[in-house]
């Protein structure tokens, strides 16, 4: 079973100073999370987020929900499921994606309006994105039904066992749907672990007006167990996950997990978050820098994974082949054919639907004889 944490305080196991507090909970040796490839994840996942914020500015993407000091939450949890769980991600999940082996100029594409969904959820087992907030927990619920009829849990072959691993916001949680989710998920014991990343607000409405009690504590009155993690801590974040995972396919039952952190940058690129909120808060907060927090453990003379000047010029040289393949990848990604969302919404197109789609391409066809 797994533990509840005191809802009172956050478990964090790595503070600012990168100094790392020995706990029974964090997996050692073999299980042991790799730091160094945790810290290339992150610093991978912040250049996407960067160069996608670039190409927005420059017209070539129609809008981009950053992902800015929220890495280690999303590279703790992408880093502890398995090849057989499955993901259901909101639309910031940019290094759960990542972690998950999704080809970030696919991410691309759905913001730059040239795709419907952008990879195919079967091949990564991580789901399209979702833009209506809170209905991919019910889809990750349905999934975890589908799994236990499957009987894929709690068989003890650890090749065989599945989970679902949804990720949620603190908006979420007002929603009926994400609500309705829980309650099922707990009621069926279903193997499904909802990591919900506090970041604080829910475009401009902070959490404090949508809960009188940390989201962790909610979990209790649903009948399944909460836990309250740093989310700034990519060691903890994996360890709770991990465990949430490893319980949940072996037939424990659902967790939500609450990672603690702040979105630091506006809500997508056409907000305006100094309208909302103090700019002390997010200096703050860009003090616990989660990636800075690892670097500092990782250069410490204690490291238990020291790093040299290799990796980091290595990493340097691999940020900015990445960033060069985003830019030219963003920009030569196909233009869609006019019928292409009736194309991918029914297998078989109705008669209907086919004269529509007709007129649409008639219509489109006309409208650019018109413009040349
Ligand atoms: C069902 C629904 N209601 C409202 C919206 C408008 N909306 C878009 S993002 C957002 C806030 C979501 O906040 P949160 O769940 O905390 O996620 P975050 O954006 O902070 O990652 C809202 C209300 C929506 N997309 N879907």
């Amino acid at each position: 079973m797994i533990a509840e944490t005191s809802f009172a305080t956050l478990w964090s196991v790595l503070d600012q100073t990168g100094t790392l507090r020995p706990d029974d909970r964090v997996p050692t040796g073999d299980d042991a999370l790799d730091l160094r490839a945790a810290y290339r994840d992150m610093v991978l996942a912040r250049r996407i987020d960067t160069e996608a914020i670039a190409l927005q500015r420059q017209g070539e993407l129609g809008l981009w929900p950053s992902l800015l000091g929220q890495e280690a939450a999303q590279v703790g949890a992408g880093s502890a499921v398995r090849p057989q769980d499955v993901v259901f991600p909101t639309y910031r999940e940019h290094a759960v994606a990542w972690c998950s082996g999704v080809d970030p100029v696919q991410l691309l594409g759905l913001f730059r309006g040239t795709t419907m969904g952008g990879w195919d959820p079967r091949e990564r087992n991580f789901n399209l994105y979702t833009l209506v907030i809170g209905a991919q927990t019910l889809h990750g619920v349905g999934y975890a039904m589908g799994i236990v009829r499957d009987r894929a849990v709690g068989t003890g072959d650890p090749d065989r066992d599945r989970a679902v691993l949804v990720f949620l916001g603190d908006g979420a949680l007002s929603e009926g749907e994400t609500n309705e989710a829980f309650v099922w998920a707990a009621a069926q014991h279903l193997p499904v672990v909802f990591f919900c990343q506090n970041n604080q607000w829910a475009i401009s409405a902070p959490f404090s007006v949508q809960s009188r009690v940390p989201a962790a504590e909610r979990a209790r009155g649903f009948g399944m167990p909460g836990v309250r993690v740093d989310g700034n801590d990519v060691i903890a974040c994996h360890a709770v996950t991990r465990e949430a995972l490893a319980t949940a396919r072996s037939g424990g039952g659902p967790t939500l997990i609450e990672a603690v952190t702040y979105r630091r940058n506006p809500h997508t690129t056409s907000d305006d978050d100094g309208r909302y909120r103090a700019e002390q808060d997010n200096r703050e907060w860009a003090a616990k820098d989660p990636i800075e927090r690892l670097r500092a453990l990782l250069c410490n003379e204690n490291s238990p994974q020291p790093l040299d000047r290799a990796f980091f010029s290595d990493l340097a040289r691999e940020e900015d082949e990445l960033a060069e393949r985003l830019r030219s990848g963003c920009r030569a990604l196909p233009v869609p054919e006019p019928g292409d969302p009736f194309r991918y919404t029914l297998r078989d197109l109705p008669r209907d639907l086919a004269r529509q789609m007709n007129e649409h391409r008639a219509f489109v066809a006309g409208a650019e004889g018109g413009l040349s």
